[in-house]
């Protein structure tokens, strides 16, 4: 009797003591020893008066601030980082991937990309898409659709929860210009019937390609253009851009900024649509009039970036081919195309 009446008495003295250090965490003074900035801007949130799961968010946000200085007189002097007209250029050590991550993290941003696997091309989206899952957008929703004409060849690839695929069916053709011609197309009205009010951001890559690095938030912008790693060393007349003044990708000689990848471009849903909507319409006035411009929808990508500046640019990290050797200053490649045997792969070659 007296022994279970002193056990009772422990429980409930344990239990008190249990409650009252529940209460002095709940309600007791911040968690200042994790926090590294200073007393008076942590003020500046009030965190007595933030309830527990409350602090533990805003300790973890400020946690993004926690990262080597910036310097703005020190840092990458081989390449260029802004374009004249402001746009950052994307370069291996010109931003912190972490930082970018954690910004963009508090938007719950999606990004969408498509793919076309037409015909015999369809060999290499299982590359793509196992590198895709390693590098391109680790930790945020992605929605990578898929045109193909041949949808039952489609590799299962495991995805990461909030990483989907979508397969779309596209009508198979012996002529490359045919499917070409339709990819404006098929892009912009993915946009339209499926994709406005679903995220923010699109990129359109060619399949042909793998990724070997980081691809993510730090190529998020408006308008988004790649550097074509061929020619970014050359002054601008040797740019194959379109020289034809009747066609609608015409680029003077003397006009161009740089010569930009058909084979990766981006940016918001918004922009994105409208320059889908520009290049089809200028295409298939061309093809009306019988020209087709020097390297197709690549051409009317060029004339477009001319005329309606992309607001970031990504260096050739984003877009190299496996057959160039690495210049000097490309630091890391993240993406690059395959080295493919033309005859093997396209129908008409
Ligand atoms: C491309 C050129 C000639 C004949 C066929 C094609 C082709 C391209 C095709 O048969 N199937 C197909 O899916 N494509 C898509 O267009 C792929 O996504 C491919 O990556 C993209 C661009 O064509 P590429 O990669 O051959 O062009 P380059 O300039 O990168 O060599
Ligand atoms: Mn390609």
């Amino acid at each position: 009797m007296q022994a279970s009446k002193g056990r009772c008495v422990t429980v409930i003295l344990l239990t008190t003591l249990l409650l009252m250090g529940m209460l002095y965490v709940y309600f007791g003074p911040p968690l200042r020893k994790e926090v590294v900035i200073s007393n008076h801007e942590f003020h500046l949130v009030s965190p007595d008066h933030q309830r527990w799961d409350e602090r533990i968010k805003k300790l973890w946000d400020y946690n993004h601030l926690r990262y080597p200085q910036p310097s703005i007189v020190k840092g990458r002097t081989d390449v260029v980082t802004l374009t004249p007209w402001l746009a950052p250029v994307v370069w291996e050590g010109t931003f912190n991937p972490d930082l970018l991550d954690s910004i963009y993290q508090q938007q719950d941003i999606s990004v969408a990309a498509t793919v076309f696997a037409v015909g015999k091309y369809i060999m290499f989206l299982k590359n793509f898409l196992e590198t895709a899952e390693e590098y391109f957008f680790v930790g945020f929703k992605v929605h990578i659709y898929v045109f193909t004409d041949r949808p039952d060849e489609v590799p299962q690839v495991k995805m990461a929860p909030g990483r989907q695929l979508t397969v779309l069916p596209v009508p198979s053709s012996n002529r490359w210009q045919e499917i070409s011609a339709r990819r404006m197309e098929l892009i912009q009205k993915l946009i339209e019937e499926r994709l406005q009010g679903h995220g923010k951001y699109i990129f359109c890559l060619d399949v042909d390609s793998k990724f070997h690095g980081r691809w993510g938030t730090e190529s998020l912008g408006g308008l988004v253009a790649v550097i074509h790693p061929g020619y970014y060393w050359d002054p601008r007349s040797n740019f194959p851009y379109e020289r034809r003044p009747q066609s609608r990708a015409y680029v003077a000689e003397e006009e161009g900024d740089f010569y930009y990848c058909g084979g990766a471009f981006g940016g918001s849903l918004e922009e994105v649509l409208l320059l889908a909507k520009t290049c089809r319409s200028n295409f298939e006035a061309d093809a009306k009039e019988g020209i087709e411009a020097a390297w197709q929808e690549e051409s009317h990508l060029n004339r477009y970036m001319w005329i309606n500046k992309p607001s970031k640019v990504l260096s050739p990290e984003y877009l190299w081919q496996d057959f160039k050797s690495r210049n000097s200053e490309i630091h890391i490649i993240r993406f690059s195309g395959v080295v493919k045997n033309y005859a093997e792969i396209r129908p008409n070659a």
